[in-house]
Formats: structure tokens, sequence, C-alpha cells
């Protein structure tokens, strides 16, 4: 497998995930302003788009969407426990934890990486993420990650859209159990092995 990725962009989730399962892959980073990969190819002939993640399957099908290729990922090792098993509620909670993740966080902060975004739309951005950091914390309430004591990959996921918030000036000060609950998981060796080869640790 191949990860199309950008450095600390949203595809550090699914290479967490990656290291998580142990599964062996490449990386290509791709330069998101020129759209143009490391090895020189056209982004846009891989993924249209022109975002990042973007996953090349062994067969060199291509997958899009974080939320959706972690849950490739974690099927590839489902003994990883990144996704629980199909059929299972325990695997709905988790992919309700995606959604929300991708629909609720990732889009409204990673909003704010565009310098153009005007001050009135930054705190209608700041009001909701706010509500949204009050549930993660009672849902945080004496569990080590989101689900309880098993690591997901929508810890993958949040951990990586929570690292934005001081790039955006997106205080977490009222919210130490995220700052916390992020510390733990940057503590993880997947994590940190991702950070190195992103160039950010
Ligand atoms: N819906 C996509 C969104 C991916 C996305 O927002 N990627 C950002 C980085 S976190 C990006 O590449 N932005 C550059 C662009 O859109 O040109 C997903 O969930 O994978």
């Amino acid at each position: 497998m191949k990860l199309y990725y950008a450095q600390g962009a949203c595809s550090l989730a699914p290479h967490i995930c990656l290291r998580e399962a142990g599964l062996k892959f490449d990386l290509e980073k791709v330069d998101l302003a020129t759209k143009k990969t490391s090895s020189g190819a056209d982004y846009k002939a891989v993924n249209p788009n022109g975002y990042v993640p973007t996953l090349q399957l062994d067969s060199g099908e291509l997958l899009t969407e974080a939320a959706v290729m972690m849950q490739y990922i974690a099927d590839r090792k489902p003994e990883s426990g990144l996704v629980p098993k199909a059929g299972t509620m325990e695997r709905y909670r988790v992919r309700e934890l995606l959604n929300f993740v991708s629909s609720e966080i990732h889009k409204t902060l990673g909003a704010l990486f565009n310098p153009a975004v005007p001050d009135g739309f930054r705190k209608i951005a700041e009001d909701r993420l706010a509500t949204r950091f009050d549930v993660l914390t009672k849902k945080l309430d004496g569990k080590q990650f989101l689900t309880g004591g098993n690591f997901t990959a929508a810890d993958a996921y949040l951990f990586t859209v929570l690292g934005w918030a001081p790039y955006l000036k997106v205080s977490l000060a009222k919210w130490p159990a995220l700052t916390a609950y992020s510390d733990r998981v940057k503590a993880r060796a997947s994590v940190q092995a991702a950070l190195k080869a992103e160039g950010m640790a």
C-alpha cells in the first residue's frame, strides 16, 4: 500500500493506523500548494479533489476519504482493534466517532487554515467547537481513549485534528482533559514513529 500524505495533515490519522496495524506501506509526500507529489507526479491524477489522504491499495486501486481508509486499514488487521468486528455495536460506535470527528471537528477546525477566513466566521467556528469539546470531555471522563481502554482509529483521527489547534490559535485551555488525552495518544510508539516519518518529531 502507499499513503499519499502532507505533513501533519489529516493524512496523519491513517498513517498512525497503518503503523498501529503493523502493515507494510510506503509514503509519498504531496505538496498541497503545487499538487505535485515528491516523485514529481501530478497529484490531481491520483485524487482529482487534490486533497490528502489517498491510499493506493496493493491492487493498485485508489481509496480516498480518511475515515473510510482507516476502516479499510483496520479490516486488514482485525486483531489491531482499530475498528471492531463488522456487525458489532462497538463497530458502529467507532464509525459514529469517525463521522463525528470528520464532520464536526476536522472540517470546522480545518476551515481556519484559510487565511481569508473572516473574524465573524472564526467566532462561529470557535463557538461550535467549544460545544463539541465539552461533549468530548464528557465522553473521555474516566477513559484512556474515546471508547474506553482500547485505542481505535477514532483516537488516531481526533489526535490528528486536535494537534492543529495551536497552529490555528484555537485555545484548548478550557479543556485540559483533551490536552491530557492528546498527550496520551502522542506517547504511543505508532504515533511517535508517524510523527518522526513526517518530520514532526
Ligand atoms: N473529505 C476529505 C478531506 C480531506 C482534507 O480536508 N484534506 C486537507 C488536509 S487535512 C487537504 O488536503 N487540503 C488541501 C486542499 O483541499 O487542497 C477526507 O476526509 O479525507
